[in-house]
């Protein structure tokens, strides 16, 4: 084994990030990012960062508690062995079951090390994995929330426009129909015909109402409707897909290749959507963008534009990064926006550095 990529420790902190406001989806509301901050040290020196987050502290403290477990298996272990160390955890925990905790405890163990990968070669990521460009499109995703009024809603979206944002995400699936589409109406006239727009309804609708409301939506020229229906009704997601006016995009809440690529294989949407932290982390990330690609499908990344940003510079297929700044307050230096794009570090792995103050502050 190169002794310097040998996992020495693996160091977990408990985080909760208060929101200037709190979220409001259809799915719930979110007073506060509570993640679980994995660190895993190397005998030559390196620190690879990883995390997972979920809505309810005790939910974090057993992620927490599983990721300590799934240490004991990879202390000792060298780091750069990705495929095999992400085998073993993924064996010790089918007995549990891999999703739920157990897969968001893997994802950032896994993450954590190819974080390492990086640092050993001395290379960014995204180079290391096969370039196709530096930077990345970004489209904001952190406003329009639904507890915004449609003044409020306008005067934010022109905000992110004013921004240098070329996109912009708005929430739906409000209990009045009508006023959800007021809304969408609300941002599209604020940002004009340039910007594109995408909606999420956060899997609020049944078939009948998403088929309803597309093609309500229609004339508001979206780039995507987002999980209107509940995320694991797949055959739901391909009569839509071959029946609503604009594209359709889901996958933040499937689990692992199996559930990814299962919405590939039956056509169940037309813009993939892998959860960095539901997948199991970048080794099994990267078979989901590679197989969509195959499939002719794109893919852009939920949330972690830490991480999932490199990732998708390396994917020809994948598209618009969500720009979601929950983790940057921990950064000493915050993810660089150019021109709408994410800039991706030049500095080896994912560029990602810790401010031990900021951890320290929000550590509970
Ligand atoms: C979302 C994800 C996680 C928390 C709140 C909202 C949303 C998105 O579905 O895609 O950003
Ligand atoms: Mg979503």
């Amino acid at each position: 084994m190169v002794a310097a990529t040998r996992i020495a420790e693996v160091a977990t902190d408990f985080l909760s990030i208060p929101l200037e406001r709190p979220l409001v989806t259809a799915a719930f509301p979110i007073p506060a990012i509570d993640t679980a901050l994995v660190r895993v040290r190397t005998d030559g020196g390196h620190e690879g960062v990883g995390w997972s987050f979920a809505f309810g502290r005790g939910r974090v403290a057993s992620v927490i508690r599983m990721v300590q477990d799934l240490a004991e298996l990879i202390v000792g272990e060298d780091a750069e062995l990705t495929g095999r160390n992400w085998q073993r955890m993924s064996n010790a925990v089918g007995f549990v079951g891999r999703r739920g905790v157990a897969a968001l405890a893997m994802s950032a163990l896994d993450t954590a090390c190819w974080d390492i990968v990086g640092q050993a070669a001395g290379r960014p990521i995204h180079r290391l994995l096969g370039a196709h460009r530096d930077q990345v499109e970004a489209y904001a995703s952190q406003g329009l929330w639904l507890d915004r009024s449609r003044d409020e809603l306008a005067t934010e979206a022109a905000e992110l426009a004013a921004a240098g944002f070329k996109a912009v995400k708005m929430r739906a699936g409000l209990p009045d129909e009508d006023e959800d589409v007021a809304r969408v109406a609300a941002v599209r006239a604020a940002i004009g015909p340039d910007i594109k727009l995408m909606v999420d309804a956060n899997q609020a609708w049944t078939l009948k109402q998403t088929i309803r409301m597309a093609d309500r939506l229609a004339p508001f020229d979206l780039l995507w409707l987002e999980e209107p229906m509940r995320h694991d009704l797949v055959d739901d997601y391909t009569a839509a897909t071959a029946r609503l006016p604009m594209p359709l995009c889901t996958g933040e809440s499937q689990y692992f290749k199996d559930e990814l690529l299962t919405l590939v294989q039956r056509r169940s949407t037309d813009y993939l959507m892998p959860d960095l932290m539901r997948m199991g982390g970048v080794t099994e990330w990267l078979k989901v963008a590679h197989v969509a690609e195959a499939y002719g499908l794109p893919v852009t990344p939920h949330l972690f534009m830490e991480h999932s940003a490199s990732l998708a510079a390396a994917c020809p297929n994948v598209v618009w990064q969500e720009y979601q700044p929950w983790w940057q307050p921990l950064m000493d230096k915050p993810v660089e926006l150019v021109d709408g794009c994410i800039a991706l570090p030049d500095q080896p792995g994912f560029g990602i550095s810790l401010s031990q103050s900021a951890v320290d502050r929000f550590r509970i």
